[in-house]
């Protein structure tokens, strides 16, 4: 019998996104991923797994704070006092150069630091022998189909770690049936970060990041994966130290704005370490224009100050009005790899910077928004409002992510 977790897209030092109406709340947020990755070596620790798989994307930057790495190793080192394997392979954000790591990876952490794929072998504590086959990214992107490099099953045990993307050009496109016809035990997918089961019977699946970072990124964890007698099963166990939700307000019925703040207030119940956008729906019986722009922000501020008050934990970043009129796609005769081509080209960090510039030639801008941020946020952004608002004609059929 064969235990392990499969972690995929910790994104360790990536930032909370979507909270700037709140910004002044939220300073200890980035607390919270040591706090996730605690909890997946704890577990690791309590299950007394074999081993632990980390399906790249751990760190969010490819040259992640050596506060961050200190972090990391700690947790690392864990795991190495228990006896515990880690197998690792870098994804395209975190992809491997050697150079840029502070401290040594512990015995017990694995790494595959080749983009040619490899295999690496393993015992368990009972003499039980496994096989890891896998790659990593050396660059932002990958466009060979990995794929193809892969092994047939060669033991009792095999396992493949892939991060990709079956319909994207830049992230080791691959074909749900080449992965079957390897005949793995389980495959460990990385970089869809909304858990996702390609194949069930051939146990080809994507864990998911184990915390969201957005508000797109609700549901999260990590896989805690069995394997008995070629049968396998998997559990998917929630390591988040913070959730993302989103609560809807029904004001049916209300016409006063008095009575909207009582409305808001009793939604909140019981304290939970929650982010919280809130819907409120039904407002037809309030005047128009009941609540402008600008009074969304002291409606927030009320409503966590309340929320400080009484002690819950949930912080409310932002207030909508749910909206009835779904306004019409614009149709664009373009496939929707273009948009995603374009997207990539423009998301290294380069272009994005000539596109700044201007912005950047003041300090103070600088040191208000760190760049990163504001890029991921950015590009964030303009794909919603891409997909949102332009239908793109599609040439495959194929599932985006
Ligand atoms: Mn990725």
């Amino acid at each position: 019998m064969l235990r392990f977790i499969h972690c995929a897209d910790l994104h360790f030092d990536r930032p909370f996104e979507g909270l700037h109406s709140v910004a002044s709340k939220t300073k200890e947020l980035p607390r919270e991923n040591g706090q996730v990755l605690a909890n997946i070596v704890k577990l690791a620790i309590e299950e007394k797994v074999d081993f632990l798989l980390f399906a790249g994307d751990t760190f969010h930057q490819n040259r992640p704070t050596l506060k961050t790495q200190q972090q990391f190793f700690q947790q690392m080192e864990q795991l190495n006092k228990e006896n515990i394997p880690v197998y690792m392979i870098f994804g395209n954000h975190d992809y491997y150069e050697k150079e840029r790591y502070w401290f040594d990876f512990p015995s017990n952490v694995h790494l595959f630091k080749e983009e040619k794929v490899q295999t690496i072998s393993g015992q368990t504590d009972t003499g039980e022998r496994y096989f890891i086959s896998s790659f990593s990214y050396l660059g932002p992107q990958i466009s060979q189909k990995k794929v193809r490099e892969f092994p047939i099953k060669q033991a009792d045990y095999h396992i493949g770690m892939y991060h990709g993307d079956m319909s994207s050009k830049y992230f080791a496109p691959f074909q749900l049936q080449e992965m079957k016809s390897k005949n793995y035990d389980y495959w460990a997918l990385g970089h869809i970060h909304v858990p996702t089961v390609l194949s069930e019977e051939a146990a080809i699946v994507y864990a998911g990041t184990p915390q969201g970072h957005t508000q797109k990124e609700e549901s999260t964890g990590v896989n805690y994966v069995i394997i008995d007698q070629g049968h396998v099963t998997w559990q998917i166990k929630d390591v988040s130290a913070v959730k993302w939700e989103q609560k809807e307000i029904s004001l049916s019925g209300i016409s006063r704005q008095k009575a909207v703040l009582d409305k808001i207030i009793e939604a909140f119940q019981v304290s939970e370490r929650k982010l919280v956008k809130l819907r409120l729906k039904d407002t037809d019986l309030l005047p128009k224009n009941w609540l402008q722009e600008k009074e969304t922000l002291e409606l927030l501020e009320y409503v966590n100050d309340y929320l400080d008050k009484y002690q819950f934990e949930q912080l409310v970043y932002q207030v909508n009005i749910a909206e009835e009129i779904v306004a019409e796609k614009i149709g664009v005769p373009a496939d929707k790899e273009l948009l995603e081509q374009l997207l990539t080209t423009y998301q290294q960090s380069d272009k994005f910077k000539e596109t700044i510039n201007e912005l950047i030639s003041y300090p103070l801008a600088t040191q208000a928004i760190p760049m990163d941020q504001l890029q991921e946020e950015t590009f964030e952004q303009l794909q919603e409002k891409l997909e949102s608002e332009f239908s793109w004609r599609k040439l495959d059929g194929i599932k985006e992510s």
